[in-house]
């Protein structure tokens, strides 16, 4: 452990002491007061993580507790993983299996094939692991002393903020996680002079040591173990192991706190900082780790004992004020690009946790509705920053050693959901550690094609992690082939790459970053499909994400032949290519060559419940409300099938939907908030979104049928899983505004329950940026503001009209009831 110089706290005068202290008021915001609307509160402290408040700034995590007596600030680093650089060529006797696989499928002998395509698995993922914890322990209040608690977190500036009294001496303390310094700060004030006193000490779950460092630095120093097996693997005898011999292979980490300024003592133990007789204090924490790429050894990395000195050293003889404007100009510039007014209830004047139970019980509260969208936007601008990994099962807020799934990057549905309200909701810059991510997997996806399949391109299977993972789980014929077995994450994760550029519109971008990636998933696509005995070209072995089937002989199995997830899957990436290829007018080969496999996939196919058909055959459900839905995908997020183009498969997707049921886990509702939208059904996507935020204490277990919202407004799967958040903020973009059809579609969805609103800086495909306010059911105005010069055809209702439009001078459209009126 490094000794550097002593440094000691930085000595305050008064008057800088009041100036701080009055910076923010210590006493109750009371009625008098604006509150601002995206505001989080609690009467109560949170005693468990479910009601516990996240601050973030992409790479450090953290979970504010609020205890009056004893507070606790959960730590996470996103870059903390159990593990090392990956083997993608981890099962060199795969590729052997392919043809038998594919032989089997082709003489229907299924139960054949599911045994089979166990052969072609690799390891499991590794987990992303909780750092540690900071605790704050004061002296002086007694839990039955603390009045007037309040605990809350401002969704407009990404601060939290705890106060109470303490006999008549008033307490408030203020977090924030920064972006700009990559540092958490809190701030502790009383109204008392003198009557602050705290120990601040560390801890974390993972093997480590606490010391106080020469400079007086609070460290904590550790390093992640270099395996853990997922949660559901009971049977594990060491499930978690830890390097310690000379060279430790695991990824090192380290926080480190420091008292930036008080105008108390500070005293120090052997693992403890404590401040007596203060006004005010503020602390520091940084937080790092030796990672330094997926491909990388972390053993070698930087040292982040170090790196959080350098840190930390550079926020000396910074203000608390500077720090905190540098914070909230950063964020909140993010934060306030989209407002949402839904209108508002007397429920409003509740406290979150209060309103979400009597939301459930049937309260009309629109304005909670609002709350919970700008909750999905916090969380991608607390969560997905340039230069931090994407945000993974828990986004970047995990308190186990052994998360639910590893909490890791589960690439079949969950963390595209996590990116769905990127673009749609005005954080393109929140996209990016999700578009570097698909660069890294494009790389290990390269080794795992060629080695499992002998193909082109690049391909990844259902899960993920820091390092990149890409080949089938399942340790070697232990995974269930429904879900380890799903080789088409990298097709589905390229749609994420031509939408950046369809919101966007950077060309250099797509042809330099974006192309090359969906072109080597199409290869990787291509090289995948054979032809089938009916002639058409299929994929082989296929599943339709965890789902199974039953055939007409009783057999219920997982592994057949392209299901029409992969079919929406593949032909919406070939549609994609060959728009990008053409937008950059290069790879006429290539083009020729896709449209050529584009034009031997089979047709969607309706089948005998009126459904959109799951599987290549029409076979029977043995679970006919399955929580996955991956056969819509072509209707949502893609857009091959629509009201209006496709009526006949739209009506057979909304038969599916009916089948399925309005149940699922946190994500399955939230994935039916956008399908029911896309189905232009706004009555019905609100139902889901009410379902959605069902009330879900923070005890709730592990359920495939449940769903819902905890009382800090995290996602229930249950357990906690981040992407429900996303997708019910992207589901509510979609009632609002579409774009996928080369028009934008104003309010194409709007419910009954929101008769009168306004939203402000939602965007549409084509560099659109737009505001809309409506009355009664009726589009008031619209104001769309043009990225570039051009034309805009604008939908409202049945009625489309197309428009001239200018960079920087914002179009603004009056709307009649029957439609939009040209001027
Ligand atoms: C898949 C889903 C589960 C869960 C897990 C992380 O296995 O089917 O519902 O979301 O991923």
């Amino acid at each position: 452990m490094t000794r550097p110089p002593q440094r000691s706290a930085r000595v305050l005068t008064a008057a800088a002491i009041l100036a701080a202290a009055t910076a923010t008021p210590l006493s109750q915001p009371g009625p008098a007061q604006p509150r601002p609307q995206a505001l989080l509160w609690y009467e109560t402290a949170a005693t468990a993580f479910e009601e516990a408040l996240p601050l973030g700034n992409g790479r450090t995590g953290v979970m504010v507790y609020g205890g009056p007596v004893s507070d606790r600030f959960l730590l996470n680093d996103s870059t903390l993983w159990t593990g090392r650089p990956t083997d993608a060529a981890v099962n060199p006797d795969a590729i052997n299996w392919l043809p038998k696989v594919r032989e089997a499928l082709f003489r229907g002998d299924y139960e054949e094939a599911d045994t089979l395509t166990r052969k072609i698995q690799g390891k499991f993922s590794q987990s992303y692991a909780p750092l540690g914890d900071l605790f704050l322990e004061t002296a002086g209040i007694a839990a039955g002393q603390v009045n007037g608690y309040r605990r809350e977190l401002d969704l407009t500036s990404a601060v939290a903020r705890t106060t109470f009294t303490a006999g008549s001496t008033a307490h408030s303390r203020e977090a924030f996680v920064s972006y700009p310094d990559k540092l958490l700060i809190v701030r502790l004030a009383v109204s008392d002079p003198g009557r602050l006193a705290f120990t601040l000490r560390f801890g974390s779950q993972l093997r480590h040591d606490v010391a106080v460092a020469g400079n007086g630095d609070l460290l904590l120093a550790g390093r992640a173990p270099v395996h853990a097996e997922p949660n559901y693997r009971r049977d594990i005898k060491n499930p978690v192991v830890y390097d310690e011999g000379p060279n430790p292979k695991g990824t090192g980490f380290a926080a480190r706190a420091r008292i930036l300024m008080t105008d108390g003592k500070a005293r120090r133990g052997a693992d403890a900082v404590t401040i007596e007789a203060a006004t005010m204090a503020v602390v520091a924490v940084a937080i790092d780790t030796s990672f330094s790429g997926f491909d990388k050894e972390p053993g070698e990395g930087p040292d982040p004992v170090q790196a959080t000195l350098a840190r930390l050293d550079a926020a000396a003889g910074r203000t608390y004020e500077s720090l905190r404007a540098a914070h909230t100009d950063d964020a909140g510039a993010l934060l306030r690009r989209v407002v949402l007014d839904l209108g508002s209830t007397p429920q409003a004047e509740k406290a979150t946790d209060v309103r979400l139970r009597e939301y459930a019980a049937g309260a009309a509260d629109p304005a909670l509705e609002a709350l919970y969208f700008q909750f999905g936007r916090y969380l991608l601008v607390s969560g997905s920053r340039p230069g931090s990994p994407a945000l993974n099962l828990q986004g970047i807020w995990n308190p186990h050693v052994r998360p639910p799934w590893s909490s890791n990057y589960t690439v079949n549905i969950n963390t595209q959901m996590n990116y769905w309200p990127a673009e749609t909701t005005n954080l393109a810059e929140c996209h990016q550690p999700l578009l570097r991510f698909i660069g890294d997997l494009a790389k290990t996806g390269a080794v795992t094609a060629r080695h499992f399949y002998g193909a082109r391109g690049w391909c990844v299977h259902h899960n993920s992690d820091i390092w990149a993972l890409s080949n089938p789980v399942g340790d070697f014929g232990q995974g269930d082939p429904r879900w380890a077995n799903w080789p088409m994450a990298g097709v589905w994760l390229s749609q994420h790459l031509w939408e950046r550029y369809a919101f966007g519109g950077d060309a250099a971008w797509l042809r330099d970053a974006g192309y090359p990636l969906m072109k080597g998933a199409a290869e990787f696509a291509m090289d995948w499909l054979v032809e089938g005995p009916d002639g058409f070209l299929v994929t082989a072995p296929s599943t339709s994400p965890e789902n199974a089937f039953r055939t007409p002989a009783g057999y219920t199995g997982v592994v057949s032949v392209m299901t029409t997830s992969d079919l929406a899957l593949i032909r919406g990436l070939f549609l994609n290519v060959i728009q990008a290829a053409d937008a950059l007018d290069i790879d006429g080969g290539f083009r020729a060559a896709v449209a050529a496999k584009l034009g031997r996939l089979p047709p969607y196919r309706v089948g005998r419940r009126g459904q959109l058909q799951e599987w290549y055959l029409d076979w029977d459900d043995p679970e006919p409300e399955h929580r996955h839905v991956s056969h819509l995908i072509g209707l949502y997020p893609d857009d091959q099938i629509t009201p209006d183009d496709t009526p006949a498969l739209a009506a057979a997707v909304r038969r599916s939907l009916e089948l399925r049921g309005d149940g699922g886990t946190g994500w399955a509702k939230a994935w039916k908030i956008g399908l029911w939208s896309r189905l232009l059904d706004g009555d019905h996507a609100y139902r889901m979104l009410r379902t959605h935020l069902q009330y879900v204490s923070a005890s709730g277990e592990t359920q495939y049928k449940g769903g819902g919202t905890y009382p800090n407004l995290f996602d229930a799967h249950p357990p906690f899983q981040i992407d429900g958040n996303f997708g019910g903020t992207a589901g509510i973009a979609e009632m609002l505004l579409q774009s996928h059809r080369g028009e934008v579609h104003l309010l194409p969805a709007l419910p009954s329950a929101w008769a009168t609103g306004s939203v402000r800086g939602l965007r549409a495909r084509g560099g659109f940026t737009v505001d809309l306010r409506w009355r009664d059911g009726k589009l008031e105005s619209a104001v769309i503001s043009a990225d570039r010069s051009g034309r805009v055809r604008v939908r409202y209702g049945p009625s489309a009209a197309e428009y001239p439009v200018t960079a920087g001078r914002p179009l603004t459209l009056p709307a009649a009831p029957s439609g939009i009126v040209v001027r």
